[in-house]
């Protein structure tokens, strides 16, 4: 059976005046997780959303969410944030120097670890860690901010990601795309190799469509 290609709504790009009523939206849609991004203003050039975020979701629904940690030294904070039982935590490789441990921390507590990697690092080491990863997220874009353009030559890197898990054997890790993941970008990440969309301002909550007609539209673009 085809593996399916799972959906993470961006919550940053939510509305925040009506939160509660953008994720009621997301459980009548065809949604798998919540991505939560979370930034320190030092790992990115901006904040966003924290612990407090999660805890408020947790409160409104029962769609699994997965973080985003764009924070340098993420180690400090992994073991809180398991606390709150996400599906997924990933850290970037670019923001610890002991990625390995890092991610085996997560892994040991019963949440899927993700590394991400930023649009110019490369591949290289990724193969020393297939053993410790459960996802792998190409930003597609810089890290920071919503609403930017993909960087084309990201998709080449999810084609790379794609080729790497398959020699050694690591099928089941998930790829992640984040970045742009608009109605003309998906069919080309997905055919590049991408498993999991973050849809953000230029699919979920384009404001040109309600969240489940985006959704919708996003299923049969994969379903193509
Ligand atoms: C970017 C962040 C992303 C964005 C998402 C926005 O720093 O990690 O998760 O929230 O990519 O989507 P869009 O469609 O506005 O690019
Ligand atoms: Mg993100």
């Amino acid at each position: 059976m085809e593996k399916r290609i799972t959906i993470s709504a961006s919550l940053s790009c939510a509305n925040f005046r009506h939160l509660e009523n953008d994720i009621r939206q997301l459980e009548q849609s065809d949604v798998d997780y919540i991505h939560i991004d979370i930034m320190d203003g030092l790992f990115v050039p901006n904040f966003a959303l924290d612990f407090s975020i999660i805890e408020t979701v947790k409160s409104i629904t029962d769609i699994p969410v997965e973080c985003h940690l764009m924070i340098e030294n993420p180690e400090r904070y992994i073991e809180r944030l398991a606390g709150y039982a996400p599906e997924f935590i990933s850290i970037h490789y670019e923001a610890t120097h002991h990625v390995q441990r890092v991610l085996k921390l997560i892994q040991s507590l019963n949440v899927k670890a993700g590394i991400a990697f930023n649009p110019a690092t490369p591949l290289n080491n990724l193969n020393y860690i297939l053993e410790d990863i459960d996802m792998v997220v190409i930003m597609t874009v810089n890290p920071g901010f919503v609403g930017q353009k993909l960087i084309p030559v990201t998709l080449q890197k999810i084609m790379d990601t794609k080729k790497m898990l398959e020699s050694y054997g690591y099928n089941n890790v998930e790829i992640q795309v984040d970045g742009n993941v608009s109605f003309i970008n998906i069919p080309l990440m997905v055919n590049a190799g991408a498993t999991m969309l973050v849809g953000g301002t230029s699919s979920i909550f384009d404001k040109q469509y309600t969240i489940t007609e985006a959704v919708l539209k996003i299923r049969k673009l994969i379903n193509n």
